[in-house]
């Protein structure tokens, strides 16, 4: 047990400036009293999360959303807060000239300027002190024959090459992918094989980042956890959950299970720990319910499935499994999953000095209503949509 708690101490999950702001979906955000203004607010509300959890000690960044003057005085001011600048999110999809694409463009002016952009974000990588760039592109097209779908796979290589060979011996690229949205017919990045293939194109700085909603439905991503895991490719997570698509909803919300069956494949490869490499991030957008207690729930609904991997028997598991004994390894995995793991948690908690319950302790403390009443004037940060 006394391992299980150390585990769980030094867990490290990483919330998005992102989710701090208003969200919505494409027939309306909805704004709410207290939003961040700025990226310096968005930390602020990264530090209270940590504050609260104990387990949330970085936020990543999105450019040019969180866009500032001086990144190394954002750094500071994270520092000052507690908590550091994490993962930098490029951002090559709101701009007019992005319409077919960005690195993928048929337009070379238009792919220069997406690669220029990427670029951008490695130096303000060496101002912020981050260690992985993440790159998500909503490159794709909508209709068969639009595009060479060849020739835009070699336009991604390429681009990808020159980002690559930017990065510091200590920095990281992690390629995200995803099925569909806002590409209809075809995505560039669309599976994990396709961002494992440029990966190792590009050598071993650049791994695979598993958004957990961005699979087609009924995908087993325990088993791509798995399969990057043992290629040493796993560069990290975007948690988040979904019913229908890219919902981004509170991680664990939609199907505990699912986190869990993720967690028992990181907690049996040896990659919880920090100096594995695996980065794990939050990418949620908080629509309708208040962003900061969301943001808790869901560091603690990561929490919640990892103490259950942790209490996984391994030892009985094997022995299960080398017996092909089905039900009997099964059920080493269902009843750790059965487990209430809230009692270890709450003291876990109380021996970091942490109130044990962070939702109530959150809504005790009154800072919803002192962010409400202190942030007044100036434009919210969000969607705008
Ligand atoms: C994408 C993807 C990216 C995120 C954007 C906002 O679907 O998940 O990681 O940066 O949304
Ligand atoms: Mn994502
Ligand atoms: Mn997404």
């Amino acid at each position: 047990m006394a391992d299980i708690k150390a585990a769980l101490r030094s867990q490290h999950i990483e919330t998005p400036s992102w989710a701090y702001g208003n969200s919505g979906t494409r027939f309306k955000v909805f704004t709410q009293d207290g939003v961040p203004r700025n990226a310096y607010e968005k930390v602020d509300d990264a530090a209270t999360v940590h504050r609260f959890t104990g387990v949330a000690p970085s936020v990543a960044l999105h450019i040019p959303w969180d866009k500032a003057d001086d990144y190394a005085d954002l750094a500071a001011h994270a520092r000052e807060q507690g908590i550091s600048l994490g993962a930098i999110n490029p951002n090559v999809f709101q701009d007019d000239d992005y319409r077919l694409g960005s690195v993928c463009n048929p337009e070379p002016a238009v792919r220069a300027k997406a690669l220029a952009h990427l670029l951008d974000c490695v130096d303000i990588m060496n101002e912020t002190g981050s260690r992985d760039l993440s790159l998500w592109f909503a490159d794709g097209t909508n209709y068969p024959g639009q595009d060479s779908i060849t020739a835009r796979q070699d336009r991604l290589g390429a681009a990808l090459e020159q980002v690559y060979a930017r990065l510091s011996p200590s920095q990281r690229m992690l390629l995200e992918y995803k099925l569909f949205e806002p590409a209809f017919y075809s995505t560039d990045v669309p599976d994990w094989g396709t961002s494992y293939a440029h990966c190792l194109d590009l050598g071993p700085q650049a791994q695979v980042l598993v958004d957990t909603g961005h699979h087609a439905p009924g995908t087993n991503i325990e088993f791509i956890v798995a399969f990057l895991l043992r290629r040493s490719r796993l560069g990290g997570f975007h948690f988040n959950s979904r019913f229908y698509a890219d919902d981004d909803l509170m991680v664990g919300a939609a199907d505990p299970y699912q986190l869990f069956r993720i967690m028992v494949e990181i907690v049996l490869g040896g990659a919880l720990d920090a100096s594995s490499g695996v980065a794990f991030m939050l990418d949620q957008c908080h629509n309708i319910e208040p962003k900061i207690p969301a943001l808790i729930r869901s560091v603690m609904n990561v929490q919640e499935a990892t103490a259950k991997a942790l209490l996984v028997d391994q030892a009985a598991l094997r022995e299960f499994q080398v017996s092909g004994d089905v039900l009997g390894a099964n059920g080493v995995l269902t009843d750790a999953f059965a487990t209430d793991v809230r009692p270890i948690l709450a003291s876990v908690r109380e021996e970091m000095g942490l109130d044990p319950d962070p939702m109530g302790a959150y809504q005790r403390s009154g800072h919803q209503k002192k962010i409400a009443a202190e942030r007044v004037g100036g434009e919210a940060a969000g969607w705008g949509a």
